[in-house]
């Protein structure tokens, strides 16, 4: 019989309301769920191939453990043990600075990072590395200095916008906006809006936009000076809002006071005409702003994403309805890390600080393979494949090697898994329990609960439910009272879980030394009761969801209801009572549910956390940067060298894969072959036949991969995918491009690898 259920999408950050046709425990259909109040009927066709993901011929069926080359079967109780024993012995040796923690969450799936990162903090490292630490870190930093916490960063308000700007952002092909191919057709078919997009070529969504601006690989940070400086010049500046809303206005002004514009300009190879008119269009309409991996990845990726706030601050656009709002989510990611103090880690080796917790991604080969005595020894991850996803592919390995342990928790087996020392397979989102913290949509906060729409039928286990096996045989948390158990079932049973949470607060009452691994006790306490540590974990979240005390979850409708009369005046217990209720509405309908209802008229004093409720416009660290951002200095490098003349974009989120979660070649076969793509002017200067191999020499190492002429490039500019570089079956598929990124470009300021500008040359292959 087939059946379809409820689902959602865990391959990139808008995590989708899928439908799953099931039949013999298989995923036979996909279509976006009509029923999801977010994505409505919205799915992208990575989404409908997720049996692909779902269906793989690596897949991992029980624990193994390296014995000498090989792979040998284990049981779990075994792992544990053994994984326990060697991690505590090694921190017992050289300290808590040996451990590491790296991935735990996929695009849109997150339940892990809720029981792995406090396992690490129980096991005393601040050291956590993920994918975060790739792109957002620069962007988090900004917003944190600005705003005042790291937490929220700014998006368009799509619903209101009149234009929708992109910046080194491919949505028309990466989505990362709500329904990106529907909303971007919206705006571009609608007379009176307009899509703007700044990208050196001409992508999809620069072939969507109704005005391209494309300036030289690299050189955004002059355009957005010149940018700023011509709105100053001109004064365009939104002057009513800086007044009544920056503390610091004029200590920014010298930043772009007297700049050489047209000079700039002319390195950015931009015409000041189509310039200036971009300034005016976002001087005079309300403009919302999605910047990626452009940014993120390219050079000098933290200052561009400052200014980018800079500019929808001396619009007037910065936190406004119909500008670029902060969308809530249910949970934060953490908390945020103040570089400065003295109780957060430096890495030993690099010497650089964590955004949100998460350290450079390009600093772990370097910290493992350093000879410092307070080097990583120890690394575990879940749901990431650094090998190939982290600068520096051939460091990575020597690093792995270099490892006293390697615990890699993943559902297939990959180029991590192969190095491992322990690999523990895990089930797919299809299979568990799930939740994505990336849920919103302005203004409206939504929450969904995956449930397993398969049945399990090997030895694999709920990411969540590995982690916790993992403290547990640490003895992060001691053996629970049976009477905890009883009434975690209990309130269960009768829908009462806040019984539960009073009888757990009295429990870590008498036993202080619990405190700080309470959400562990929950994973394992609640876990057990409601069948699974990841379901207990969104409980958990939303128990504890700051949300819980802005009104905004009254907005939706919800309310305490009639439970616990006498504990509703309560301060702590009242936000509890209701957020108990949402877990229920969230636990009852796995379409998802509103949670929330922002406030889109206060959206910027909600949103500024300095003391005095200002935007901090002015830093010293960005002070000291902008100095050195000149057309003289910038032409320099963005000209290029003799040895290596052309940039290359190493990496290119295309159509058919998805990083390396889509391992299966039948769902990108024919639509993203392995290739460089060159525009063909390039081409026939370098008498190059298309299709022909070529081998992409940067500084780190070279690849080899057959020419695509396109003009969607532009001159000097050259792509390469980065879903490639792997096996399936046994067979080889291309070359992973981290073969050519270095570990060590990385922002001078918060370390975002400079994946987007790598210096290479191209070189014919000889034909046999
Ligand atoms: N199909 C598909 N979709 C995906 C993914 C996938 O693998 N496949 N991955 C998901 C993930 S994890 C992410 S992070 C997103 C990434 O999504 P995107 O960031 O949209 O993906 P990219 O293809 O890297 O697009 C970056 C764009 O920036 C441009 N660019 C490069 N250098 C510069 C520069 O110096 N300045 C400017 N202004 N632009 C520049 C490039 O030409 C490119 O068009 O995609 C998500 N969606
Ligand atoms: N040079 C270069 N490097 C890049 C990029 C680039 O453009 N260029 N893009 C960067 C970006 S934006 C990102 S987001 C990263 C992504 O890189 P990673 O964080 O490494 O993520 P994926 O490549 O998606 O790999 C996810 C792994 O999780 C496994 N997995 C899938 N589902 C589950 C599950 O339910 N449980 C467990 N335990 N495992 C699961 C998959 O099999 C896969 O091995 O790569 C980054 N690296
Ligand atoms: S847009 Fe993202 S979340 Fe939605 S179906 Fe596509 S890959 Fe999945
Ligand atoms: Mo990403």
């Amino acid at each position: 019989m087939r059946t379809w259920k409820k689902s959602q999408c865990n391959m990139c950050g808008l995590a989708c309301g899928l439908e799953m046709e099931i039949e013999n425990n298989e995923i036979v259909n996909v279509r976006p769920d009509p029923d999801n109040p977010r994505t409505k009927r919205y799915c992208c066709r990575k989404g409908r191939a997720a049996k692909y993901y779902q269906t793989n011929t690596d897949r991992l069926n029980y624990p193994q453990k390296r014995v000498g080359n090989k792979f040998i079967r284990i049981t779990w109780d075994q792992a544990f043990q053994e994984i326990a024993e060697k991690a505590s012995a090694i921190i017992r040796e050289y300290g808590p600075r040996s451990f590491a923690l790296c991935g735990c969450a996929l695009a849109s799936a997150h339940s892990d990072a809720a029981v792995a990162k406090p396992l690490m903090a129980a096991l005393g490292s601040q050291y956590y590395y993920g994918p975060i630490g790739i792109e957002f870190a620069g962007n988090w930093w900004s917003h944190g200095k600005i705003l005042g916490d790291q937490n929220y960063f700014t998006e368009p308000d799509e619903e209101k916008n009149e234009v929708l700007l992109f910046w080194g952002s491919n949505s028309y092909v990466s989505h990362q906006i709500s329904e990106a191919r529907r909303t971007i057709r919206k705006f571009s078919e609608d007379p009176n809006r307009m899509v703007i997009d700044v990208d050196p070529r001409m992508s999809e969504t620069a072939r969507m936009s109704d005005m391209h601006i494309a300036p030289q690989p690299g050189s955004d940070a002059l355009l957005l000076r010149a940018m700023i400086s011509i709105i100053l010049k001109r004064g365009w500046q939104h002057q009513d809002f800086l007044d009544l809303w920056a503390a610091d206005y004029d200590k920014i002004i010298p930043w772009f006071d007297g700049f050489d514009i047209i000079g700039a300009l002319q390195v950015c190879g931009t015409p000041y005409v189509q310039i200036e008119e971009f300034c005016r269009i976002l001087s005079t309409r309300k403009w919302g702003l999605h910047q990626d991996l452009g940014i993120f990845c390219g050079r000098h990726s933290t200052l561009n994403s400052y200014l980018l706030v800079i500019l929808q601050a001396v619009t007037g656009m910065l936190c406004v309805s119909g500008g670029n709002i902060v969308q809530d989510a249910f949970k934060h990611r953490g908390p945020t890390t103040h570089e400065e103090d003295p109780a957060v880690w430096r890495t030993v080796k690099t010497n650089r600080f964590p955004v949100l917790g998460t350290y450079p991604a390009g600093c772990l080969s370097q910290e493992i393979l350093s000879d410092h005595p307070q080097r990583l020894r120890i690394l575990m991850t879940s749901r990431t494949n650094p090998i190939r996803s982290f600068p520096d592919s051939k460091a990575m390995k020597k690093a792995s090697e270099k490892l006293d342990l390697l615990v890699v928790i993943d559902v297939c087996e990959t180029e991590t898994t192969r190095l491992a020392d322990y690999i523990l397979p895990g089930k797919t989102g299809y299979e568990s329990y799930e939740f994505s913290m990336f849920q919103a949509t302005y203004p409206h906060v939504t929450c969904q609960l995956k449930h397993p729409v398969l049945e399990q039928t090997a030895e694999r286990k709920e990411d969540a439910e590995i982690w916790l096996g993992i403290a547990k045989a640490m003895g992060v948390i001691p053996p629970m009272p049976e009477y905890l158990y009883q009434a975690a079932e209990k309130s269960v049973a009768e829908n009462d879980r806040i019984t539960f949470m009073l009888t757990l607060s009295k429990y870590i009452e008498e036993h202080q030394e619990l405190a700080p691994v309470m959400s562990l006790i929950i994973a394992e306490v609640m876990g057990k009761a409601m069948g699974s540590a990841a379901r207990a974990m969104i409980w958990a979240a939303l128990l504890t969801s700051h949300l819980g005390t802005t009104g905004i979850i009254e907005r939706a409708g919800f309310s305490m209801g009639d439970k616990h009369k006498q504990l509703q005046g309560h301060p702590k217990l009242s936000p509890m009572i209701l957020m108990d209720n949402v877990f229920q509405a969230v636990d009852d309908h796995p379409e998802g549910v509103v949670i929330g209802i922002s406030y889109r008229e206060t959206c910027l004093p909600d949103h500024i956390f300095h003391e005095d409720k200002k935007l901090h416009l002015y830093c010293d660290e960005i002070n000291n940067y902008i100095q050195r951002i000149t057309p003289e200095a910038e032409a320099i490098v963005i000209k290029g060298e003799a040895e290596f003349p052309m940039v290359l974009s190493a990496g290119r989120h295309s159509d058919g894969g998805h990083n390396a979660t889509m391992r299966n070649p039948a769902t990108y076969q024919y639509r993203q072959p392995y290739t460089v793509a060159i525009n063909p002017e390039d081409a026939t200067e370098l008498n190059l036949e298309n299709s022909q191999n070529v081998r992409v020499v940067t500084k780190t190492g070279s690849v080899v991969a057959p020419v695509e002429y396109t003009w969607q490039t532009s001159r000097g500019y050259a792509l390469i995918p980065h879903h490639f570089g792997f096996q399936f079956d046994g067979k080889e598929y291309g070359s992973g491009i981290n073969e050519v990124t270095a570990a060590k470009d990385m922002d001078e300021l918060t370390g975002n690898p400079t994946l987007r500008f790598v210096p290479c040359r191209i070189e014919a292959v000889e034909r046999s």
